[in-house]
């Protein structure tokens, strides 16, 4: 190496019942305040708001943000819907589009909604042993539709990078909601 930069080991325990880490170097928590323009139902989301619940969580690993290196967290999104709609991950693209990710879903039900800028949608179910491959390019979205947490392991290069400021300026072009009891995919 020419540098001082050397990366060493690291491991941790994963609770994969919620997906917490025995050691996060992060974990936050994202409240409804903190997403809620991004729910179809405004009126619905206005009346959640002084309980401001928590939709998702994740736990992290802070490792080298360099590309070689990779960065992996656990996400949980909580069961429940604003309004008709799911309890949802705000979604973004990674900052340096050339970056794919790996979810590996463990517990729960849902689906990963998944864009291009230039206006491809794919929807994959997730349940638990369902690996999603998130290419370069796409932005993604984790939608609980279940009655328990949805959690995934979480893998993408380390110098990703997250860009949250798209989606939330344009959306996703699909919604999740229930109707009828049931999960249906509409457009927005
Ligand atoms: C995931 C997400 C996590 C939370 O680790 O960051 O599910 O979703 P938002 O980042 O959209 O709030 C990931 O895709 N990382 O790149
Ligand atoms: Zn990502």
């Amino acid at each position: 190496m020419t540098n001082s930069y050397f990366p060493r080991p690291v491991d941790v325990k994963i609770n994969m019942a919620t997906g917490e880490l025995d050691s996060p170097d992060s974990a936050y928590d994202r409240k409804l305040s903190q997403m809620y323009t991004m729910y179809e139902d405004q009126e619905a989301a206005q009346k959640l708001l002084g309980a401001d619940p928590v939709i998702y969580k994740v736990y992290e690993k802070k490792l080298p943000e360099l590309p070689g290196e990779l960065q992996w967290c656990m996400s949980v999104t909580l069961p429940g819907k604003v309004g008709r709609e799911y309890y949802m991950t705000k979604g973004h693209y990674h900052s340096v589009r050339e970056t794919a990710e790996i979810y590996l879903c463990v517990a729960g039900e849902g689906y990963m909604l998944m864009e291009t800028e230039q206006g491809d949608v794919e929807i994959k179910e997730m349940r638990p042993n369902t690996c999603v491959y998130v290419p370069a390019y796409w932005a993604h979205r984790s939608i609980n539709t279940g009655g328990e947490p949805l959690i995934s392991f979480c893998v993408y290069p380390g110098h990703a990078g997250h860009d949250y400021g798209s989606i939330e300026t344009k959306g996703f072009k699909k919604r999740v909601v229930e109707i009828d009891g049931k999960p249906v995919i509409i457009d927005v």
